[in-house]
């Protein structure tokens, strides 16, 4: 049978399971990436669970989230981080080296290989050939172990690309045009794999931005052949000997193909609150904007930016907006200041931000009340940029640009006429400028064991989940209804500093629903923790879509929450709650969902056996006086990691029984 690339990587890396769609299976990791915002706690999880020093070929610790540093604990994660990961046996890439998924691309991916990262899009690692799959922490801190990574064996969706991108448009918008097409919703346990014509006209930098933003498909990654184009892009980056060409057989055996003519594709937009909604940028132009920014983890490589510093070549932005760039990394930012296009956006008005996630991640530059605000971003979830009500439009770097020279949302293809502007041709370099000087070395062995981990006062080791009770008395703390986002559970922004100290940061869980002057979400489940209730979230379809953040489960279980009851879960989510020992439960019958209310008691007996083998259980509301019936979806290992009282508590119990 023609085999597609994912499950050649799978094959080559399978160590539990077997190969078909919908199986549980267990994959060798190669290479691991942690950021601060999670990696925090992957390394507190990881230092508890006693596994020693790293077992990968590369593992690497990013700090690029948490970099505004107001109050000390940023800089103490910082401080924890570089010492711990070295310690153990990982890079580590200090603040002001650029975000993650960028750096990896630039300096660590490789064709062929597995990587696992704590954050939901290190499928960016797709657009090199590789199978990168984003997780919670305590995952990727097992799979620095070690440990195998285990999840369904994916259904492969085939993207046959054909035909070349128009001019002023950009990969961002083909992935912006699969958005419309599959949703953010439905496409848990799916690999997204580009092939035909259309994918040699793309460069890696152009693959990442389409492999990134596949995260928010809710699909398990998405990957891209190793082609001349990654071997050259490797190349420029002095690392010709990772490359190997991969790619597809001929008619391989997709489950479903979906075909985008590149020549057809116009300048899409998602409109706010959410990545899958799309109009095309011309119904939208006129639109008045305030705010512009180019950065994130999807479009601020050194090519999005050159084409945006030659369009502002000699311009100025216009006078009523603010606009801000974000460079990737540090190779990109130095690179732009050594060939003048620094120069060049700054006298055009730009405000460089440093490289990092920034704005992307609510870390500064929020837009004011009421205006419209274009970010070159992948998120556009309420107030993930520190407004609430704010109007976020996801936008190619192309249409950012245009916008921020008109002061209104601007169809960059209307330049050439308006301004006579033409679209810059842009090239890879045929270098990168090298300079891994922010990039600690792994301390050998001899090292490792004098060097000291610095842990400063606000870093609190999380406390463990509790064992699940035979019988479950709960009550409903929450009814909340579909799409609901791992940033509506665990905000980040302001917040985002509490994430190595979990008593403080449950208190924001869920603050999106709190209202003023009753009691909030965090208050409402110490009160019934204090009266022996485990507290219950109910929500609609896809709940726990979007970032791979594991404090919306952490938090939560922290505060006593002790099952989910949802239409769906997304994968990241769901595994991340089992690892808490949280109990991911999904309606029968959806419409026994508008059965229940918020405050409803509810009885679940027998809950250990219907966790140890059944696929069914019925839930009592003693409120209403009904019951009704709730799916396990577990593999026997999700079993067992609950049995045992989450995935810390169940590493910890196999090593002690070796
Ligand atoms: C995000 O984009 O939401 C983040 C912040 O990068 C997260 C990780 C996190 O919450 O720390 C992600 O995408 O996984
Ligand atoms: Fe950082 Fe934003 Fe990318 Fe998340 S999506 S890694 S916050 S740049």
């Amino acid at each position: 049978m023609a085999k597609t690339l994912a499950y050649k990587i799978l094959e080559k890396h399978i160590v539990e399971g077997v190969l078909a769609a919908g199986e549980p299976i267990g994959i060798r990791i190669d290479q691991t990436l942690t950021q601060d915002a999670t990696g925090t706690t992957a390394f507190l999880l990881y230092e508890s669970m006693g596994i020693g020093r790293v077992k990968t070929d590369v593992s690497v610790s990013y700090i690029d989230h948490n970099m505004s540093q107001f109050g000390p604990e940023n800089h103490n994660d910082h401080l924890y981080l570089q010492t711990v990961a070295t310690r153990a046996g990982a890079f580590h890439s200090r603040a002001g080296n650029g975000i993650c998924h960028q750096v990896h691309l630039e300096r660590f991916g490789k064709p062929g290989a597995t990587l696992l990262g704590s954050d939901s899009h290190t499928p960016t690692g797709g657009g090199l050939g590789m199978l990168a799959i984003g997780a919670g922490g305590m995952d990727v801190a097992v799979a620095m172990g070690g440990g195998a990574f285990y999840l369904t064996c994916p259904k492969v969706i085939g993207v046959k690309l054909t035909g070349q991108l128009p001019e002023w448009v950009a990969s961002k918008d083909v992935i912006l045009k699969l958005l419309s097409i599959l949703t953010t919703k439905g496409n848990v346990g799916c690999v997204i794999e580009y092939f035909g014509d259309g994918v040699k006209t793309l460069s890696v930098p152009q693959r990442a931005t389409i492999t990134n933003m596949g995260a928010e498909l809710g699909v398990t990654t998405s990957v891209f052949p190793s082609d001349n184009n990654t071997r050259r892009f490797l190349e420029a980056q002095e690392r010709g000997a990772d490359y190997k060409p991969l790619s597809a057989d001929a008619y391989a055996d997709y489950d479903r193909v979906i075909e985008i003519d590149l020549s057809q594709l116009e300048p899409l937009a998602a409109c706010p609150s959410s990545p899958d909604n799309i109009k095309t940028v011309s119904q939208l132009a006129g639109t008045k904007t305030s705010q512009v920014v180019v950065g994130s983890c999807t479009n601020s490589s050194f090519t999005d930016l050159m084409m945006v510093a030659q369009v502002l070549n000699g311009r100025h932005i216009d006078g009523m907006i603010e606009f801000a760039v974000a460079p990737g990394s540090r190779q990109v930012l130095e690179m732009l200041a050594k060939n003048g296009a620094l120069a060049d956006m700054i006298a055009a008005g730009a405000r460089i931000l440093e490289s990092g996630c920034g704005p992307c991640i609510g870390q500064g530059f929020s837009p004011a009340d009421g205006v419209v605000t274009l970010r070159t971003f992948n998120r556009n979830f309420p107030a993930r940029t520190g407004t609430r009500g704010d109007k976020a439009y996801l936008v190619s770097p192309e249409t950012a640009v245009a916008s921020a020279i008109m002061g209104e949302i601007t169809d960059p293809r209307t330049l050439k006429k308006v301004l006579g502007i033409k679209h810059p041709q842009v090239k890879l370099p045929e270098q990168f400028l090298i300079d891994d000087s922010m990039i600690e070395e792994p301390l050998t062995m001899e090292k490792a064991t004098d060097a000291q981990v610095i842990r400063g006062p606000t870093i609190v080791v999380p406390e463990s989940p509790r064992d699940l009770p035979d019988k479950l008395d709960g009550v409903i703390l929450l009814k909340c209804g579909d799409k609901i986002t791992t940033d509506h559970i665990m905000p980040a922004g302001a917040f985002l500093k509490y994430r190595s100290n979990v008593p403080e940061y449950a208190k924001v869980v869920f603050n999106c629903f709190d209202e003023e002057g009753s009691p909030t979400f965090a208050q409402r489940c110490l009160d019934s923790k204090a009266k022996g209730l485990g507290g219950i979230v109910v929500a609609g379809a896809s709940y726990g879509q979007g970032s791979s953040r594991e404090h919306a489960a952490l938090c939560p279980m922290y505060l006593g929450v002790r099952a989910v009851i949802a239409k769906s879960i997304e994968r990241i989510h769901k595994a991340n709650l089992i690892n808490f020992a949280i109990v991911p439960l999904e309606f029968s019958g959806p419409a026994d969902y508008d059965r229940v209310n918020a405050d409803d008691e509810l009885e679940i007996d027998k809950l250990l056996d219907a966790v140890r083998t059944r696929d069914k259980l019925t839930v009592q509301d003693k409120t209403g006086g009904f019951e009704f019936d709730c799916k396990l979806d577990l593999s026997s290992r999700d079993r067992a990691i609950l049995l045992a009282a989450g995935l810390g508590n169940y590493t910890r119990k196999r090593a002690s029984h070796r």
